[in-house]
């Protein structure tokens, strides 16, 4: 009854943003995305009937704030086994210094799975992700390595993650840390507050479907200046969208607009380089990984060492 796993984040290159149903945690639109090497959580789950209460430890402390979170989605897999016993999960967050990218993606991916396997609940990856989506939406598509779509589907088992390549190419990520601080605005907040509020969020779904065909014919042509451009405008219109609600949503700060500069100036430059943006001020470089030390070499005229990360794909979840 007890199982590890490591899980690996991932950076939605199609985005998610907006939920069709808020208890199933079914989207409004399909979405894509890239395991990355360098961030994953590991985290090992035991039940046992002897315990009395469920426990929680996060990086080695415990964590009573997340516990509810942890519990209720622990919750959805003992309902399934037909079992009450209590668990007790351990979870590391490998990210490098002060990335401020730990991530719920990789965190629920690798609690879900860990799960599944200590209980021998044999789920399917693709079963399994319909249950690790109600964790967290982007948690779906961490489940697997290389480039992973979660089709939105319209009810809890058509709502899954599938990879779609493993990207088996030169790809990767250069990450720009703007700011490692939590967010001012979680995901799951301003998500509600465009679909609410936003006069262009009814655009949202349908733009983010095109951009999802087109992306899977650049993925297919192994195509990264296709892929670069159409991610890229995936993001802005995501921004833009969440830009319109009221209150306006913004997640870009100052370093994140030098940043996108600085992408500006390495494509006049003739190199492959796009940018695109979470929840958040980050700004992800989606270029050839073989090119990733020249364009950190040009990012670190203007940020430090500690502010840029390099990262290839990374892989599926596995148990350790
Ligand atoms: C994504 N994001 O596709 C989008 C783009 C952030 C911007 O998925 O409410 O933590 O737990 O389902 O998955 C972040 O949202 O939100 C996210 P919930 P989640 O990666």
């Amino acid at each position: 009854m007890k199982a590890k796993v490591r899980a690996h984040a991932n950076i939605a290159l199609i985005k998610y943003w907006g939920k069709e149903d808020e208890v199933l945690a079914i989207p409004n639109n399909s979405s894509l995305s890239l395991t990355l090497d360098k961030f994953y959580t590991e985290t090992e789950v035991e039940f046992s009937s002897e315990f009395t209460s469920d426990e929680f430890y996060l990086n080695g402390v415990k964590d009573d704030a997340t516990l509810s979170k942890v519990s209720n989605f622990t919750d959805l897999f003992r309902k399934l086994k037909g079992i009450n016993d209590r668990v007790i999960v351990r979870s590391v967050n490998y990210v490098p210094t002060a990335a401020g990218l730990a991530s719920s993606a990789s965190a629920f991916a690798a609690l879900g799975k860990a799960i599944n396997v200590s209980l021998d609940l044999n789920l399917s990856d693709e079963e399994l992700s319909t249950y690790v989506r109600q964790g967290s939406g982007s948690a779906t598509r961490s489940l697997y390595g290389g480039l992973v779509q979660w089709t939105k589907g319209n009810s809890h088992e058509s709502s899954k993650a599938v990879r779609i390549d493993p990207a088996n190419f030169d790809i990767g990520m250069v990450v720009v840390i703007v700011n490692s601080k939590e967010k001012k605005i979680s995901s799951r907040e301003g998500m509600k507050q465009t679909v609410l509020t936003s006069p262009f969020y009814p655009a949202w779904p349908s733009e983010a479907e095109k951009d999802l065909d087109l992306m899977k014919v650049a993925i297919k042509n192994q195509d990264l200046e296709a892929i670069g451009k159409i991610a890229e405008n995936n993001a802005l219109k995501m921004h833009a969208t969440m830009m319109a609600a009221n209150p306006a949503i913004i997640y870009m700060e100052e370093k994140s607009m030098q940043a996108i500069r600085l992408v500006h100036e390495l494509r006049a430059e003739g190199i492959t380089a796009y940018f695109t943006m979470d929840a958040g001020p980050n700004v992800k470089i989606i270029c050839q990984l073989s090119q990733a030390e020249v364009i950190k070499a040009k990012l670190l005229k203007e940020f430090n060492e500690e502010e840029i990360i390099v990262t290839g794909v990374g892989p599926d979840a596995s148990i350790i």
